[in-house]
């Protein structure tokens, strides 16, 4: 069902201090910045590899406010990992699969996600204590 991972979130407090440890400790290169109001983040994608299977990412999650997903992780458990982003060929579809094994889902449909995927998340609680998000990316035009 997987095809690679996508990105790994890591939750942070500020998101320029993270892009620049990142870019200066490992060399990445920062794809695209976004605000995304409806998760309640400011966020950067930094290019890890481009592999047959597609290029992965880190993002970067700065919250946008105490009250939002990433402001109450970071109270409760500080900055560093937040979740595991796998990509998948058709969200929708995986969604289905994925909740007749019972898991529950954060996400019934696909919302936005950075760079224009379709994405969704599973409940941690129903994986291990890990937030899990499905990714689409777009499709290419050219
Ligand atoms: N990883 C693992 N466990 C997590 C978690 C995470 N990232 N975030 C919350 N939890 C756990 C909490 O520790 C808590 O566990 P306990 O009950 O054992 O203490 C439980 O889930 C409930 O947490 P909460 O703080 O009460 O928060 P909510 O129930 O309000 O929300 C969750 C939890 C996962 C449903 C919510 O964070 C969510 O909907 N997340 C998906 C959206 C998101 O994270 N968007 C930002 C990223 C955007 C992007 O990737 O593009
Ligand atoms: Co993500």
């Amino acid at each position: 069902m997987f095809l690679r991972i996508d990105h790994v979130g890591i939750a942070c407090r500020n998101l320029e201090e993270s892009i620049a440890f990142y870019e200066s400790a490992f060399g990445l290169t920062v794809v695209s910045r976004e605000v995304n109001e409806e998760q309640g983040v400011r966020e950067a994608m930094l290019h890890v590899a481009d592999a047959e299977a597609g290029a992965s990412y880190i993002q970067l999650l700065e919250p946008l406010g105490p009250d939002t997903p990433v402001g109450k992780f970071i109270a409760k458990r500080g900055e560093g990992v937040h979740h595991v982003g796998y990509g998948v060929a058709d969200v929708a579809k995986a969604l289905e699969e994925i909740e007749a094994k019972g898991i529950r889902l954060i996400d019934r449909r696909p919302r936005h996600g950075s760079m224009g995927a379709s994405i969704a998340f599973l409940h941690p609680k129903d994986v291990g204590g890990v937030l899990t998000e499905l990714v689409e990316a777009p499709r290419r035009t050219t």
